[in-house]
């Protein structure tokens, strides 16, 4: 079973309920915090922050940062991300590996970034995809009759809303998240504004109107530059990939000597994590450009602004968000993958941020 014992998907309320429960079971270990910006609709924006004596300074110590759902409808990415949370607290002091990993460490997680896009998604969207299933069984999921889809925030622009003026997903024929909002995954500042990423309001990846112009960005933007954040995942769905930077290549990296064309400074290093990580969930570890190009995103800022290793993983291998069981398989791994998946990953990544000679190519 899941560190936590669950068997469905969360609610916006049950990740509220269950950070605050953690706090008050382990107040030592965890401290609960309200991110500094309030979501486009008002909500407050909640994360934990996991270490020995959580309510001190934190000593210097590395800051591993772990985020989910700036896309709305990838419920899984935030129950991977909360689960790792749950397996920290409820296994301090019995497993000795993970006990000397949060002595050496800040975990800081916000298992919902996209607090307003993910309530719609979660709650007034059919639990039950319109599916078309072809000759050779493959599914397609042709929409939903809610607003299960979305993607993006509820940013709403003039003159260009819904009719109503609501926070919505799109329509039943262009479920790819139309519709409504900035896609959080383009506002970051790294790269703004390049390949991948649309200027127009109605389109997937639409960036916004300014880099950071979005709260739930700007609270990410703060958490990090705040903070001495070695390392960062930020989880999405799906595709079964550990994705490193840069997000767009070459276009948008000069070439310099003995770098290859589109490779980060750090692309040895990036890469030996990223692949020792895909080797615990089975993914395949590779530059974020060769998936598409993206700019804008998560760790093409932050890796870019402050140094620190940033990766994003797309869970599971063709649904956004999948029937249950799938979840609990990703995050404890299945098959070849038993007893390590994306558990194992996020160790490793953790272990790598508190002793960087462990897992990367200074481990040679
Ligand atoms: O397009 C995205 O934002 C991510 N895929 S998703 O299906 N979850 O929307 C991929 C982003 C990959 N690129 C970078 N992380 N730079
Ligand atoms: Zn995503």
């Amino acid at each position: 079973p899941l560190p936590s014992g669950r068997d469905a998907y969360r609610t916006l309320a049950d990740y509220n309920a269950d950070m605050a429960a953690l706090e008050s079971d382990r107040p030592d270990l965890v401290k609960r915090f309200a991110l500094p910006h309030r979501s486009l609709d008002g909500r407050e924006i909640f994360g934990v922050e996991i270490g020995k004596d959580v309510h001190g300074p934190d000593r210097g110590l590395p800051v591993f940062v772990m985020l989910g759902v700036h896309h709305a409808r990838e419920w899984p990415s935030g129950e991977n991300a909360m689960e790792f949370a749950v397996d920290l607290v409820r296994n301090y002091g019995t497993d000795r590996r993970i006990t000397d990993l949060v002595d050496r460490s800040r975990v800081v997680v916000v298992p919902v970034v996209n607090v307003d896009g993910f309530e719609l998604s979660r709650t007034d969207g059919e639990l039950v995809d319109i599916r078309e299933v072809d000759g050779g069984g493959t599914a397609t999921i042709l929409g939903n009759p809610g607003n299960a889809y979305k993607r993006k925030n509820c940013r709403l622009v003039d003159g260009q809303d819904t009719p109503d003026g609501t926070c919505r997903a799109g329509s039943l024929t262009s479920p790819g998240g139309f519709g409504t909002g900035t896609d959080l995954n383009r506002n970051y500042g790294g790269y703004w504004g390049g390949p991948g990423a649309s200027d127009l309001f109605a389109d997937p990846t639409y960036r916004g109107a300014a880099p950071f112009s979005e709260p739930e960005t700007q609270n990410i933007r703060e958490l990090v530059s705040g903070r001495h954040v070695t390392t960062l995942i930020t989880n999405h769905t799906f595709s079964n990939l550990v994705l490193r930077p840069n997000g767009a290549a070459p276009d948008l990296v000069p070439p310099s000597e003995g770098i290859p064309l589109g490779d980060p400074f750090d692309e040895a290093a990036l890469k030996a994590l990223g692949d020792e990580m895909a080797a615990q969930n089975g993914y395949t570890s590779q530059h974020a450009w060769e998936l598409y190009d993206t700019t804008g995103s998560t760790e093409d800022w932050s890796y870019n602004a402050t140094g620190g290793f940033g990766y994003t993983f797309e869970i599971g291998p063709d649904e956004f968000h999948p029937p249950f069981p799938e979840v609990i398989d990703e995050y404890l791994g299945a098959g070849e993958f038993a007893g390590k998946g994306n558990r194992e990953a996020y160790l490793v990544a953790l272990e790598n941020a508190v002793d960087p000679t462990t897992h990367s190519v200074l481990s040679g």
